[in-house]
């Protein structure tokens, strides 16, 4: 069953940029001749050197090689800042709303001009040049926009890293890409909270000796006293008032790199995912056109924070490139209550509102009364991304957030993508509760088996794309071997995606999650390997083997089996004390929800953990335990069952 159907709202057939038919002609010719096809979208932004070249990509074994509009020159900060000066000056390019519901800040396009040139200007003062790159650390202000734009100006390669991740995180990524420049806050500030930025990055420079950080330039958010280094530090209120707002932008090439985000994989250390400037800016741009079906004068709102990738292309780069007003919210929501989102989006007359399934399931949790206090009439279009949806979530967020009016835009992708692949378009794709329905233009998803077989017509199996796109990754940073590795070695030719999906009889895709050994846990990616490895470091753990289970609120909850030393016992304290553990080595979205203590853990004759019979324990299906006559000790599996944790 394949469930309901919600047809297109036929004010939305006639609004919306494309139409049912609209988007099959657009989808043939984009797949028929991508060249010809990219070219002119390609134009949507501006060139400094216009490009003669469109696509030279390879999929090839062992010869990875992607470029997009290779001659072209260009630059990001330009297209979403300078170009609009003519038209937009005085329009509204950032709606801050901050975690208090008392603050909140309107910064116009002329406004975000100069604050970027600022703060370029400051970077530039302290050495930073085209090709450096700059860690960012922040907290979700406005500040953090300026630095994303201000590196984009000068052609430095921005690495933002989630201000959740511990200073060892944080440290990790700083040393793998080599930045001797670091922006961040004094504190954070969410849900009331506050979370100490400037003493962990403090913490991630000791544990570098150092590390080769140069600078490090500090926004005062909550004026909170914290220790400056006289050489090294310096307040950007005090660097600013130094400089002035006016700043050349560097011409870019359309393949160089416009910034890292780490990501986590389901083995190792996290990966560098390498994003260039060029394809990346026409792709999220085109992609916020078309599926938010962004009109000039809506207020759009994304909820990501600018450390996901979500936050890069639909709070950053694509609605600026569009020239949009787009909303950046601090805070958390159900802080001060469970009404905040709703009481945002009236006050900011909030058009397209895009979130994550987990903060759906969570507002679901407290009713529909925080809800129905507020109007929300301005909504016109509902988004959701960065795990599946389950279709009763779908339903609610439809019935009760969008009073059944809004269409809601299902957009599957991934951080390696750069922008959504997979979604309807709100005026041509009719939509089911949890399929993220048809591929946006240019995108050629196939279900395989196993083996690597293509399946036809409706089928179950992974999901991997058989061509490029203009947003998609370049490397891996400093490793593209790990790149070949790690998306084309599965299926020679094709980008693995590491999704599974069905497809169904009518051609619409149901992601059903990930078939490698990274977690979603609410919406964000955890490789149990990272958990496995922080676990291992505990002085009383010997061993440990992390998997998913399904979890009501989050989609999936971290479970950890863990065995002791020898001469080590299990204790509440000890569980509590391992999860603390694994929260400072990783960040408090890695800590884990159950820690069962195992004895031992069920392994082959050849030493392997059998992860799919922890899986299955951990998911409450030990009827279905699958062979285990290949097991060293048949034994550990009854007490793996005896002693599950319970569930939530
Ligand atoms: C954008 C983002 C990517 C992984 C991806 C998949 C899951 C994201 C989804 C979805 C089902 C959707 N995912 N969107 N699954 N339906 N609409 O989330 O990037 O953090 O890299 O995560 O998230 O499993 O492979 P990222």
């Amino acid at each position: 069953m394949d469930g309901k159907v919600y047809e297109v709202p036929s004010e939305w057939a006639s609004r919306a940029f494309v139409d049912a038919a609209g988007y099959k002609r657009l989808y043939q010719a984009s797949v028929a001749d991508p060249a010809a096809f990219w070219a002119e979208h390609g134009r949507r932004i501006h060139w400094f050197t216009p490009y003669a070249k469109v696509k030279n990509t390879s999929f090839a074994p062992g010869a990875v090689s992607i470029r997009w509009y290779e001659d072209g020159t260009t630059n990001v900060a330009y297209n979403c800042i300078d170009r609009h000066l003519d038209t937009r000056a005085g329009q509204v390019a950032i709606i801050w709303e901050g975690d208090d519901p008392s603050e909140a800040k309107h910064i116009t396009y002329q406004e975000l001009h100069d604050e970027v040139c600022r703060l370029a200007n400051v970077l530039r003062n302290r050495g930073v040049e085209k090709g450096d790159r700059v860690t960012i650390y922040m907290p979700m202000i406005p500040e953090a926009a300026y630095a994303m734009l201000a590196c984009a100006r000068l052609g430095a390669v921005h690495s933002v890293v989630f201000g959740g991740f511990s200073p060892d995180s944080l440290a990790g990524r700083i040393e793998d890409c080599g930045s001797k420049m670091i922006i961040t806050a004094d504190e954070g500030l969410r849900g009331g909270r506050k979370v100490p930025l400037k003493a962990n990055v403090d913490a991630a420079i000791e544990r570098l000796g150092g590390g080769g950080v140069e600078h490090v330039v500090v926004v005062r958010r909550t004026g909170a006293e914290v220790a400056m280094d006289p050489v090294r530090d310096v307040y950007y209120h005090d660097a600013r008032e130094m400089v002035t707002a006016e700043c050349p932008c560097e011409e870019m090439n359309a393949e160089d790199p416009l910034f890292i985000l780490y990501t986590s994989g389901s083995t190792g250390k996290p990966k560098g995912v390498l994003h260039t400037t060029g394809g990346y800016l026409v792709y999220t741009a085109m992609t916020h056109q078309y599926v938010f079906d962004y009109h000039d004068g809506d207020i759009y709102w994304c909820t990501a924070d600018v450390g996901w990738v979500t936050g890069h292309s639909y709070i950053l780069y694509g609605p600026l490139a569009n020239g949009a007003t787009t909303l950046m919210f601090e805070g958390v929501p159900n802080y001060p209550t469970n009404s905040r989102f709703w009481e945002v989006i009236d006050k900011h007359k909030v058009n397209t509102f895009y979130t994550a399934p987990t903060a759906i399931r969570a507002l679901m949790q407290a009713g529909e009364g925080p809800v129905k206090a507020t109007s929300r009439a301005s909504l016109r279009l509902l988004g959701s991304v960065g795990e599946p949806i389950n279709p009763e979530a779908w339903e609610w967020y439809h019935r009760v957030v969008g009073d059944a009016r809004c269409p809601i835009v299902d957009t599957w992708w991934q951080t390696e993508t750069g922008g959504i692949l997979i979604t309807p378009l709100p005026g041509a794709i009719p939509q089911k509760p949890g399929s993220a329905t048809l591929p946006f233009f240019g995108i050629k998803p196939e279900v395989v088996d196993a083996e690597g077989k293509v399946l036809d017509g409706a089928a179950e199996g992974n999901l991997v794309l058989a061509d490029s796109w203009p947003g998609q990754m370049r490397t891996v940073y400093g490793d593209h071997q790990r790149f070949m590795d790690t998306y084309f070695s599965a299926y020679p030719n094709k980008y693995f995606t590491g999704d599974g999906c069905r497809r169904d009889a009518d051609g619409y895709y149901w992601i059903t999650g990930r078939v490698d050994d990274v977690i979603n846990v609410s919406g964000h990616r955890m490789g149990t390997a990272e958990v496995e490895s922080a676990l291992v470091a505990h002085a009383k753990v010997s061993e440990a083997a992390v998997v998913g289970y399904p979890h009501d609120i989050k989609g999936q909850g971290i479970y950890a089996y863990v065995t002791l030393m020898a001469d080590e016992q299990p204790s509440e304290e000890l569980r509590k004390e391992l999860a603390a553990w694994v929260r400072r080595e990783i960040g408090p979205i890695a800590q884990p929800d159950l820690i069962q203590f195992a004895p031992s853990l069920p392994k082959t004759r050849s030493g392997k953990i059998m992860r799919r019979i922890l899986r299955k324990i951990a998911e409450d299906e030990f009827g279905n335990l699958g062979d285990t006559s290949t097991l060293a000790d048949p034994g550990v599996v009854s007490d793996l069952i005896d002693n599950r944790q319970n569930k939530q």
